[in-house]
Formats: C-alpha cells, sequence, structure tokens
C-alpha cells in the first residue's frame, strides 16, 4: 500500500510518518511538503534513506505538479495535514491560509478524484467548531462557528471535503482533533515557545487573564487515531480525537514552571490575541466507541517527556529561534 502525506515535514505529520514507517511495514509514502517556515526537514532525518519513505517538495496548491505527482506514483490514499496551522499568524495576514488551507485542500480533492484514491482523510481541528462557554463539549453535530481567519480557512476545507463525499462519493473522512503536544513542535506554539524560553532564561508571554481552555493530547495519540481513521473509519463521517484533558493556559504555564523548576516570575502577563477563543473541549466518544481508540499517553507523563526532549535537542531548535534554520534551508533548497 501506498500513501501519500501531506506536511509530511511538519510537526504531527512527521510523526504520522515516522509512525507509520515503524508500525505499518506494508506501507511506502509519499511525503508532500513545500517546506515553509514550519517545515523542517530534520524532523525526519534519520529516515531519509529508507526504501519506504520519499519527500517531494511541493505545494498543495499547485495542480500540475499534484498530478504529475499522482501519475508518477499512485496512491492508495491520501492523509492530508499540510497548512498553515498557527493561529497568530492568520491573525496578522489570512490569505496564505486561504490559499494553503482552502485552495490547496480543494487541488488535493480534485486530484484524488482524476487519479481514484481509494480513501482521503482531511485532518482538521476543533477550533471549527469555535468557542465553548464554561460547560459542555464539541461533538461531531456542533454546528460549525470558526473565529480566526485559520479556523475558518479549516473549516471551508471540512466543508469542501465533505462535499466531495456527497457530490462525487469519494471516500473522504474528516478529522477534528484537540491541542496536540510533544517533541518536534514548531517553538511558536505555547507549550515549545514556554519551555524553549525557559531554557533560555527568556520570559514567558500569557496572552490576556490566561484563563483561556485547551483540551490537550499528545501527538502520538492523535496519528495513531488518524490511522485508525484511515483503517476503518466510514466515508462521508467526522471524527473527533480528543483526551477529556483540559487545562487553563494559566495552569500550564505553572506546571511547566515546576516541572522545570522556574520561578513562577517567569510567567509574564501580555496583552490578548485578537478574537481569542475562551474554552475548547472535545467529545470524543464515536471514535472510542466505533473505532477503539484510546488515548496511551498521560498528560504529566507526555508533558514531562517533552520537556526532556527539548531540554536535550537545543540542536533542533536554537537553529529555528535564531533564524539560522531557515538561512540554512535557502541555500540548501531555494528560497521558501
Ligand atoms: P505545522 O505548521 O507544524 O506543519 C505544517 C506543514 O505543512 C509544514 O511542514 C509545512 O511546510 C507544510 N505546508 C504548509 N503549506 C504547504 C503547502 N502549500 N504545500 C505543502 N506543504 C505545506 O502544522 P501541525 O501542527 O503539524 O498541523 C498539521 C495539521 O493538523 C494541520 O492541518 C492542522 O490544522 C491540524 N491540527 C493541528 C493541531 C495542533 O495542535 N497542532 C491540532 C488539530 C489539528
Ligand atoms: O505565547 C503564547 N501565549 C499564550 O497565552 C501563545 C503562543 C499562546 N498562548 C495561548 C493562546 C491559546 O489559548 O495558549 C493557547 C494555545 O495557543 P497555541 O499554541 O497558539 O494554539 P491554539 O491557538 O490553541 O491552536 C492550536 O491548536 C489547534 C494549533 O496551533 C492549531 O493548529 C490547532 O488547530
Amino acid at each position: 500500500m501506498r500513501v501519500m502525506i501531506t506536511g509530511g515535514l511538519g510537526f504531527i505529520g512527521s510523526h504520522l510518518v515516522r509512525w507509520i514507517l515503524q508500525h505499518e511495514p506494508e506501507v511506502d509514502i509519499i511525503n508532500v511538503d513545500a517546506l515553509t517556515y514550519a517545515g523542517n526537514p530534520a524532523n525526519l532525518r534519520d529516515l531519509e534513506e529508507d526504501p519506504r519513505y520519499q519527500w517531494h517538495r511541493v505545494s498543495i496548491t499547485d495542480e500540475a505538479a499534484i498530478d504529475q505527482l499522482l501519475s508518477s506514483y499512485p496512491v492508495d490514499a491520501i492523509m492530508h495535514l499540510a497548512a498553515e496551522s498557527h493561529v497568530d499568524r492568520s491573525i496578522q495576514s489570512g490569505m496564505p491560509f486561504v490559499q494553503t488551507n482552502v485552495m490547496g485542500t480543494q487541488v488535493l480533492l480534485e486530484a484524488a478524484r482524476r487519479h481514484r484514491v481509494g480513501r482521503f482523510i482531511q485532518v482538521s481541528t476543533d477550533e471549527v467548531y469555535g468557542s465553548l462557554g464554561p460547560t459542555g463539549y464539541f461533538s461531531e453535530d456542533s454546528p460549525l462557528a470558526p473565529n480566526s481567519p485559520y479556523s475558518a480557512s479549516k473549516a471551508g476545507a471540512d466543508w469542501l471535503a465533505l462535499a466531495a463525499f456527497h457530490t462525487y462519493g469519494q471516500e473522504v473522512m474528516v478529522t477534528r482533533c484537540s491541542n496536540n503536544y510533544g517533541p518536534y513542535q514548531f517553538p511558536e506554539k505555547l507549550i515549545p515557545l514556554f519551555v524553549t524560553n525557559g531554557l533560555e532564561g527568556k520570559p514567558w508571554p500569557l496572552y490576556g487573564d490566561g484563563l483561556n481552555i485547551r483540551d490537550w493530547l499528545h501527538v502520538v495519540d492523535h496519528v495513531r487515531a488518524l490511522w485508525m481513521v484511515l483503517q476503518s473509519g466510514q466515508p462521508g463521517q467526522v471524527y473527533n480525537i480528543g483526551g477529556h484533558n483540559e487545562h487553563t493556559n494559566r495552569q500550564i504555564a505553572q506546571t511547566l514552571a515546576e516541572l522545570m523548576q522556574l520561578p513562577s516570575s517567569i510567567i509574564v502577563p501580555v496583552p490578548d490575541r485578537l478574537g481569542h477563543d475562551r474554552r475548547y473541549a472535545i467529545d470524543a466518544q464515536k471514535i472510542r466507541r466505533e473505532l477503539g481508540w484510546e488515548p496511551e499517553i498521560s498528560w504529566m507523563q507526555g508533558l514531562s517527556g517533552t520537556v526532556a526532549w527539548y531540554h536535550a535537542h537545543s540542536d533542533w531548535w536554537q537553529p529555528i529561534k535564531s533564524g539560522a534554520y531557515l538561512e540554512y534551508y535557502r541555500t540548501q533548497y531555494g528560497d521558501l
């Protein structure tokens, strides 16, 4: 079986590639990744020589290049993760989000149809459901009410994916996962930003009152769920993924300060994110009941493992934070 993974040089995509190569010996992977600022070949450096793995530097918005790839390498499935993924960047400029997340998804769906690709997973996010009050959970039937340019672009992509099922009978499934954390997460996101700032002796900018709530899942639990959906999910269905693990941002900062033995004075309140969603919480009963998925990595085990990973891998994150890695890849691969 051959699977195309988009965004395989990013945080979740690289874990998915690694997990499949380790657990599914009959599967070959074509990784389509444009290598934006968020992609990093170092995430999969140790697998570059694996004959079951190849990376193509192609944008999912490039219809001709995607067509050519699928002609040269017919695939049985597409697991689509490539995206502009950072909410704060989408507040600065929404256009790259529309281009990659909306248009890129439509390019892939149409190419999948032309090339008769069997199954297609649209990897989405709980943010498409908008913001919750202090109680309640997002189920797959919750209405979509995205609030940021990022989540609006993901919601648009989800509708396009489901439309491909309803209109053409394409075997499309949509997954919506809560916040992920773990190794190789780009240090613009809350947990890796705080951990690496802590290691550098820099402050932790906590937005607003710090009481916004996210529902956290270890990235390896997410990629296992994605594989189960690819294997056993029903076409046209949405699957929420989450581990019932809600924390305020302030609680996370305090837990990290304890784990890293840093004073709580490292936490510095800063002005709030524009349009900051108050609370996300996922009801994941459907994937548990229908596919038998359960999270396996506990919060404290996962978080302390993540802190230890960043502690041991300054060679990975320091060049990212200093910008040296962008310079290196520009010389290596051309403009990003
Ligand atoms: P990321 O930003 O770490 O990685 C994105 C990857 O996509 C990068 O390697 C980048 O080079 C690539 N990419 C971007 N634009 C591209 C394009 N036009 N063509 C080809 N490749 C392109 O993102 P992530 O955190 O790993 O998220 C992966 C997916 O999972 C996204 O679709 C995101 O919406 C979704 N998601 C993320 C989270 C989370 O907490 N990080 C939670 C739920 C869902
Ligand atoms: O410096 C910070 N200070 C802070 O208080 C940063 C970067 C974030 N925050 C807050 C904002 C959020 O309430 O922490 C929370 C988490 O922020 P992010 O790490 O930026 O994640 P979030 O906006 O919740 O979105 C993430 O989860 C869902 C991913 O980036 C998305 O791709 C995914 O869809």
